[in-house]
């Protein structure tokens, strides 16, 4: 069986649905979600990125299968493993929701539907489609600010780059390949689908904000951002870096032949020129390192991407190693 055919194609099969959620200190709220989810998919695995409450012990005895860090590795790093974990179960869906709460398992069969039918690979789940309760107006703010950053950056445009609750078919399963440790994760993802080609749909969904704010939204939104950044600087270096770095050697070369001019006519030297010919030339100089620097490590990472997946799907002594999955 092809792992990378969607539900949809699978004639005959019901598709296995999985559903993933990270949790991090979630004791409170993970059991009525893994109840509440378990009526929706087939199965249910909690990702425990090293809660130090009874949130593993609840989820199992929810009825959730529970995989633990061990220790806390980030919010990027679990949904990392709830997509290994995807593949591992071998999931025709894998639904990603979070674990406090805040998103209503009842919106899972919505979610999912898209995939199903084939129209989608990744479906998003949206806080700012449909008429539903929306965040509150701060985090609105920085959301709606991180989402027009992602959206620029990506070429892909989403109402809600952030969502946490989100379906992935396997074919999207087996391409995405994610390097983010943090929250910046879900940006990353878009910048992934934009990359691999894989459709994208986004679903309205309802959210519900009672708890407690669990950190400052400056500091997570500018920790976010600064990785928007770094994800925008790796898919258009030569762009970025390269062509104000040629601009910036331009300018210097431009003066340096001016301060040149005037002392061959002169005999003295433009100090100020010479120190901006100085100054241009290598700055000039730094952005274009900077942008081969960029471009060969985003050609070392897409190889090293290929060649992980190679042999992902490398089986020793099959014709067809694909096939085995
Ligand atoms: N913050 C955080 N959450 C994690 C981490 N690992 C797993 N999670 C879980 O990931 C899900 C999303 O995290 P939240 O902190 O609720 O993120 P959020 O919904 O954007 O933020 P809030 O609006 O404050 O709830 C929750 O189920 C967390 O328990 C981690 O390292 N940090
Ligand atoms: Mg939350």
């Amino acid at each position: 069986m092809k792992q990378n055919q969607s539900a949809s194609k699978r004639a005959g099969h019901k598709p296995k649905i999985v559903a993933a959620i990270p949790c991090l200190n979630e004791e409170k709220s993970i059991g009525s979600v893994v109840v509440i989810t378990k009526k929706f998919v087939d199965s249910v695995v909690v990702i425990d990125d090293g809660s130090t409450d009874a949130t593993p012990e609840v989820a199992a005895e929810a009825g959730a299968e529970v995989y633990q860090h061990g220790q806390n590795r980030g919010y990027g790093a679990a949904i990392h493993s709830a997509l290994t974990k995807g593949k591992q179960l071998e999931a025709d869906i894998l639904v990603i929701l979070d674990g406090d709460g805040q998103h209503d398992p009842r919106d899972i069969p919505s979610l999912i539907e898209p995939v199903l039918a084939g129209k989608a690979d990744v479906v998003v789940g949206s806080r700012f489609l449909g008429k539903g309760e929306k965040p509150p107006f701060y985090r609105r703010l920085g959301q709606y600010l991180l989402t027009a950053a992602t959206n620029l950056g990506s070429g892909r445009r989403l109402s809600d780059s952030q969502s946490g609750f989100r379906a992935y078919s396997a074919k999207a399963l087996d391409s995405l390949s994610l390097i983010e440790k943090g929250m910046s994760v879900s940006s990353e993802i878009q910048f992934a689908i934009s990359r691999s080609g894989l459709k994208v749909a986004e679903v309205p969904i309802a959210v519900s904000y009672i708890g407690k704010l669990k950190r400052n939204p400056v500091g997570h939104g500018a920790g976010v951002l600064s990785r928007i950044l770094v994800m925008v600087s790796l898919r258009y270096p030569l762009i970025l870096f390269g062509a104000p770095g040629l601009g910036l050697l331009a300018g210097g070369l431009y003066l340096g032949a001016r301060v040149l001019t005037v002392y061959s006519n002169t005999q003295e030297l433009a100090i100020g020129n010479a120190f901006g010919t100085i100054l241009l030339c290598l700055a000039g100089l730094l952005s274009l390192f900077t942008a081969l620097m960029l471009q060969a490590i985003k050609e070392l990472l897409r190889g090293g991407t290929q060649s992980a997946k190679e042999a992902e799907r490398y089986v020793p002594g099959s014709e067809s190693s694909e096939e085995m999955h």
